[in-house]
């Protein structure tokens, strides 16, 4: 249950509204690490948060001098692999189980609260506005991240504010963004993201596409931003909904975008279909480089603010554990599914997760409790297709509830011991994905994928003689954990969850 007592003293963990006051519940749990040795942005800041990042859990690196940038900090990596960080983002106690949050955090998702406008005079990303001539971009400690890198990338653990014209939508979409020069930086978004569709149709009414960057915002607001909600409701209204209080935005006089007010570096400016610039490679999420060149659309920067001392926050996409794209969106992801899954009426839904290791979006992994004839190929379906879903994830395993979604050894155990390869898998052809998957050669027939379906569940028709899955006796594992340090072990014993309990078994 999330309303049980809570580790963060009660009550201040909705005061989380900035970057700040979140590095600040961080840091006392003891995971953020201070830099203040001159690091250069060019490479080995990148380097630094790779090797750091090969210790699962390891802490959120905060470099306070970088080469050339004084008076700008950057803080790299603000998820890594740390459960703790994922769970402070979500307004929860830290030290609960993976699947925990993830039903937490579907649970939020389902409430929403619009964003509150604020005086744009109290905002404190307003503490310096600079326009027209006096924009610079390239002040910002933009690192490159990896050495065949199209040049700095100041936008990765960003959100890209746009509005459908519409329907006055506000999306934020995590995108990422090549510096080009002190006053445009790209604006690449994969076909089907909502900023590219947004900006189409300005485009299409002959008119520019205002956009806005925001860097260094509340890890909740880079969480929303990353993550495929319902394409006709704003990001705002989630992030509000999870923070059990609304998100303070201003309006902008420049773009008339709503922007969030207690952010540390925000740009703004215009995207036009006719203005492109050559953008990437860029080493991305799935470890590999991805869409080399290519004309991409771009913001012409007409306004900068950003706060006294601002931090630039930076996503690092690497292999795992090293990946941003990992621990937040194994979360994120997995949550969102379970609440579509939910809203669409399937029951026995135990467990969703999204395994960091598999390039973070790259597979799905569901538990139910199988109630009916087909149920396990229905989730699968539904759990491959749905909004939450469906971008990118290659891979989607349907495992029985004595089965952690989130423990991947367990996983494949199911799957070698309960699935039929002749009949277990599905593919679904011409589906979602992206120019970024190395795996799709040539690389015009990008940005369509496939999807496997794996049914690792017991074959339903036989659960009654499926051969039992050899278990604990519940009395002796509790005997033998009382007698752990008597037995001379360190620590506490293994949880396990799952015990024998003799009822119509049939041993075939
Ligand atoms: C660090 C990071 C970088 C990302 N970069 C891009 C990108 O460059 N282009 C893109 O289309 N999606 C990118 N994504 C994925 C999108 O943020 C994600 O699909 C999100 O749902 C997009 O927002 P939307 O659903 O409002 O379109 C990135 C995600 C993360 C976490
Ligand atoms: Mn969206």
């Amino acid at each position: 249950m999330d309303d049980g007592k809570r580790v963060i003293e009660a009550g201040t963990e909705r005061s989380i509204k900035s970057l700040g006051d979140w590095l600040a519940k961080v840091d006392a749990i003891g995971e953020v690490k201070r830099i203040s040795a001159e690091v250069d942005s060019d490479l080995e800041a990148a380097t630094i948060t790779y090797l750091s990042g090969k210790t699962v859990g390891g802490p959120t690196l905060l470099f306070e001098n970088v080469k050339g940038h004084k008076g700008y900090r950057q803080l790299f990596n603000p998820f890594g692999t740390s459960m703790n960080r994922a769970a402070i983002t979500i307004r929860e106690e830290i030290g609960k189980d993976p699947i925990e949050y993830v039903r937490i955090l579907s649970r939020k998702m389902k409430e929403r609260i619009a964003p509150k406008t604020v005086d744009a005079k109290s905002a404190p990303v307003n503490q310096n506005i600079e326009t027209g001539d006096q924009v610079d971009v390239t002040k910002f400690p933009a690192p490159k991240m990896w050495p065949l890198d199209g040049g700095k990338y100041i936008g990765t653990a960003d959100a890209v504010i746009t509005q459908d014209p519409t329907d006055n939508r506000v999306n934020l979409g995590t995108y990422r963004q090549m510096i080009l020069g002190p006053k445009q930086v790209g604006f690449y978004a994969s076909p089907g993201k909502d900023a590219l569709l947004d900006r189409e149709r300005w485009w299409a009414m002959g008119k520019p596409a205002p956009v806005a960057a925001v860097y260094g915002l509340d890890p909740l607001l880079f969480l929303c931003a990353a993550t495929s909600f319902p394409k006709d409701i704003s990001e705002y209204e989630f992030a509000g909904g999870i923070n059990g209080a609304p998100v303070e935005v201003f309006k902008s006089e420049v773009t008339g975008l709503l922007l969030p007010a207690n952010a540390e570096i925000i740009i703004e400016g215009f995207s036009y279909p006719d203005k492109t610039a050559s953008e990437g490679p860029f080493g991305e999420f799935t470890g590999y480089y991805g869409r080399p060149g290519g004309a991409t659309p771009y913001i012409d920067i007409n306004c900068i603010r950003y706060r006294n001392k601002p931090i630039l926050t930076s996503a690092l996409m690497a292999d795992f554990p090293s990946n941003e794209c990992g621990t937040m969106w194994a979360m994120a992801k997995a949550a969102r599914i379970w609440a579509d899954l939910d809203a669409l009426g399937v029951p026995g839904i135990k467990g969703v997760w999204s395994p960091p290791e598999a390039a973070g979006w790259g597979m799905t992994v569901v538990s139910i409790e199988q109630r009916y004839a087909g149920h396990a190929a229905q989730v699968a379906a539904l759990a491959a297709q749905c909004m939450g879903g469906a971008y990118f994830t290659k891979y989607i395993v349907v495992v029985d509830d004595d089965v952690d979604p989130s423990n991947l050894p367990d996983v494949v155990w199911a799957m070698v011991t309960r699935s039929r390869p002749a009949q277990s898998i599905e593919i679904m052809r011409e589906t979602w994905s992206t120019y970024l998957d190395p795996s799709q050669n040539p690389p015009e027939i990008r940005p369509w994928g496939s999807k496997c379906i794996i049914n690792a569940c017991k074959e339903f028709k036989y659960l009654k003689v499926f051969s039992p899955r050899s278990l604990l006796k519940k009395e002796t594992y509790e005997t033998v954990c009382a007698r752990w340090s008597e037995l001379g072990f360190e620590g506490s014993p293994p949880k396990i969850t799952n015990f024998e309990t003799f009822a119509g078994r049939h041993i075939s």
